[in-house]
């Protein structure tokens, strides 16, 4: 594989600042964000005020805590366009949640925030080793999702040429990589298997294609899988986190030379990982749920967004600015199996360990009697595997989940291409246990 680490004069001065620095402009816009907020959002105004405390209480970055916390319903409860601080007109773009669990959130951006956000995905798409004259095969979803659009934002702001291919027809993608040879492409990882599928359709090797890196995220995965990908492919690939609340993608970045989780660009985004059970604060290197204040966002701040997502926050390594490290999950997909916590990247990481199984999978939930049952749907690497190779396979996954995670699971190993194929983000948990 290159090497692509960026040289460090094309970084931005703030990337490799000293703490102090950082911290000093997060206290500055820290307050300014409160203030804001506050001013022009009547929910906020409510809550700090129902909270007793004032944006002025702000004197230190650990005041953020007496703040109260913002949460996905109270954005859904304000539906459009309430939590808004700024004029319509003066609103430049509109994105929104799915809505597929109910109703969507919005979120809006002003010239000013999608100057910032281009910005931040530069340095992210930078970190992974792009340069200016580059090409990019972007194949997250463009339109209210921000994967597409936000990308494809900062790649213009860096000078790489966006390929806007978008998710969906696999074969078209494969072709498009052949024929105008990008050299990084940005998509779900779930995706970039079903890519991978397509080239061996078409009787290509993927080793021999233009990618030098893939920029992957919108959905959690292992570094089993970023094994797995990299081989497969002879490239890089880094993880990219972010989401539309508190702007998109490029919220925080991987870096392709050290791959050692995200750095955290937190002259804009200020991360806070809490107790999920009694929402407070723990030290930095400690398990918790992320929480998101943002620093410079005009038409949508957000104060203490509750992530629901697990991680904990590292010092920084090839960046000044705070890690965190890969997601586990979302606290929504924890499965709670007889007692057992589990997420959906725990089976992945004992998956890609057992011989003769494809990285595909799907986690099915039921109920048959009193006791919840677990069953994972997999398929075999490839043709040739027996019926009799495909069934000590899935034995072997049962046994793997036992041992390493401690619960029993019915496992069922299809042939190729008997699990549902994802174009975005991948549906991992279908539950068919009854609604109590
Ligand atoms: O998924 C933004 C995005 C687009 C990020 C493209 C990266 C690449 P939402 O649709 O609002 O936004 O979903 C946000 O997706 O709270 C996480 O649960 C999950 N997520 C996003 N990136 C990662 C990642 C976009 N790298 C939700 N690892 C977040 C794990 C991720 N989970």
């Amino acid at each position: 594989m290159k090497d692509l680490t960026p040289a460090k004069p094309t970084l931005d001065p703030i990337e490799i600042a000293s703490r102090d620095e950082i911290e000093a402009l997060q206290l500055s816009r820290l307050k300014w964000s409160l203030n804001h907020a506050y001013d022009n959002v009547p929910f906020y105004k409510k809550a700090f005020d129902d909270a007793g405390v004032h944006p002025d209480d702000l004197h230190s970055l650990s005041d953020l805590s007496k703040f109260p916390f913002t949460v996905k319903t109270d954005l859904r409860d304000n539906y459009p366009f309430a939590m808004f601080a700024v004029p319509r007109d003066q609103v430049a773009r509109i994105h929104a949640s799915s809505g597929t669990t109910g109703q969507p959130t919005v979120v809006g951006y002003t010239q000013n925030d999608l100057d910032n956000w281009g910005t931040v995905v530069a340095r992210s798409l930078r970190a992974a080793g792009l340069k200016r004259g580059d090409m990019l095969h972007n194949a997250y979803g463009y339109g209210l999702f921000t994967g597409g659009l936000g990308i494809h934002l900062g790649a213009d702001t860096l000078g790489v040429a966006t390929v806007p291919i978008s998710g969906g027809m696999t074969p078209r993608q494969v072709r498009l990589i052949e024929d105008f040879k990008p050299n990084g492409i940005t998509v779900t990882p779930s995706y970039a298997l079903s890519i991978l599928d397509e080239f061996a359709n078409q009787g290509l090797d993927p080793r021999a294609c233009s990618l030098d890196v893939g920029i992957f995220g919108a959905e959690p995965w292992t570094n089993a899988m970023r094994v797995e990908i990299e081989q497969a492919f002879d490239m890089h690939a880094v993880d990219i986190y972010g989401l539309s609340e508190v702007m998109g993608p490029g919220v925080s970045m991987e870096c392709v030379e050290t791959k050692d989780g995200l750095h955290i660009w937190e002259d804009h985004f200020f991360p806070e990982i809490i107790n999920p059970e009694t929402g407070e604060p723990v030290a930095d290197g400690e398990q918790g749920e992320l929480v998101f204040t943002s620093l410079t966002k005009e038409a949508f701040p957000i104060i203490r967004y509750r992530t629901r997502d697990l991680t904990r926050l590292l010092p920084g390594t090839a960046r000044s600015m705070r890690r965190m490290e890969k997601v586990t999950g979302r606290s929504d997909d924890m499965i709670i199996l007889r007692g057992v916590n589990v997420f959906p990247t725990q089976i992945e990481e004992v998956l890609m360990a057992t011989p003769g199984l494809a990285p595909h999978f799907q986690i099915e939930l039921s109920k048959p009697d009193r006791m919840d049952q677990m069953r994972i749907l997999t398929e075999a690497a490839d043709d040739s595997v027996s019926d009799d190779a495909r069934a000590a396979a899935g034995k072997a996954l049962s046994a793997g989940i036992k041992q390493s995670i401690g619960i029993s699971s019915a496992v069922d190993v299809g042939p190729v291409g008997s699990v549902a194929r994802s174009e975005g983000k991948a549906v991992r948990i279908v539950d068919n246990r009854p609604k109590s």
